[in-house]
């Protein structure tokens, strides 16, 4: 999978090119990272990127021509022809709102195109004539779409082939499970006592239904606690039996 960013801070994505599983997997070759900066492609002696919004009000706006320009370069150096039809997309709080779905859909992709605006925004001429979709990491003001689109492309990354030590895809699919379905349960390691805490005894028991029984009901106990929204999903598709919901009405109470 090939990346490319169009942001004003192209150092800002050395953070996922360089560290943690993002940073392996970008030098295993998993994944490629390409930081382009639209002041590299202005022509004035200032090197202009913005100017200030028609019909006023605070702030400036991004110029979409050297948006424009970085994206045709990036389009010759990635090949606009046979499968390399990565989409442009916009970091924006007005875009769909970010989520497991669209993160197994990048990880799947040959790439994309990450347009970070700054100020208050990009022109909508550029939006309009370039842009195939717009993202949002949720509702929220950030001063830019560049760690928008860092935490972007590490949730994809992390789902690609390879890219976890954990070989096989069993992080993946309680990652999977834990978003589509309820909150993660708790985790605990040594030590067995720990500032006058113990790690819950049925984790030390052994019994491997007890435990997977425990960690269930904890996951119930949280998402009901913290994302009601989340455990109504889940039981309109089925995925709280009979023992869960007597849990839960057992939480009531
Ligand atoms: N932005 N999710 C960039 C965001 C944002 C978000 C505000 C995008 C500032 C210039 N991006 N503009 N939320 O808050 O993606």
């Amino acid at each position: 999978m090939r990346i490319d960013v169009i942001s004003l801070f192209p150092d800002m994505f050395g953070v996922v090119r360089d560290s943690g599983v993002t940073g392996r997997a970008h030098n295993q070759g998993i994944w490629a990272l390409h930081a382009w900066n639209p002041r590299d492609f202005t022509h004035d002696i200032h090197r202009t990127v913005d100017d200030r919004p028609y019909g006023g009000g605070p702030g400036m706006v991004m110029l979409a021509e050297p948006l424009k320009q970085t994206l045709q370069t990036i389009r010759t150096q990635r090949g606009t022809t046979s499968v390399d039809n990565a989409p442009v997309i916009l970091l924006s709080p007005v875009g769909k709102r970010f989520d497991q779905s669209l993160a197994a859909r990048l990880a799947n992709s040959a790439g994309a195109i990450f347009v970070c605006g700054r100020y208050e925004g990009v022109d909508q001429r550029f939006i309009d004539g370039y842009v195939d979709e717009q993202w949002s990491l949720g509702d929220f003001v950030l001063s830019g779409g560049e760690i928008a689109a860092l935490a972007m492309i590490d949730a994809a990354v992390r789902l690609m082939p390879g890219a976890l030590n954990h070989g096989d895809s069993s992080l993946q699919d309680s990652f999977q499970d834990s978003i589509s379905g309820l909150l993660d349960s708790p985790h605990y390691t040594r030590p067995e006592l720990l500032w006058d805490q113990p790690v819950p005894p049925v984790l030390l028991s052994g019994n491997h239904a007890s435990i997977a029984r425990w960690r269930r009901e904890q996951s119930l106990a949280l998402t009901s606690k913290n994302r009601p929204d989340l455990l109504e999903h889940a039981r309109h598709l089925g995925l709280l039996t009979k023992s869960d919901e007597k849990f839960l009405d057992s939480l009531k109470t």
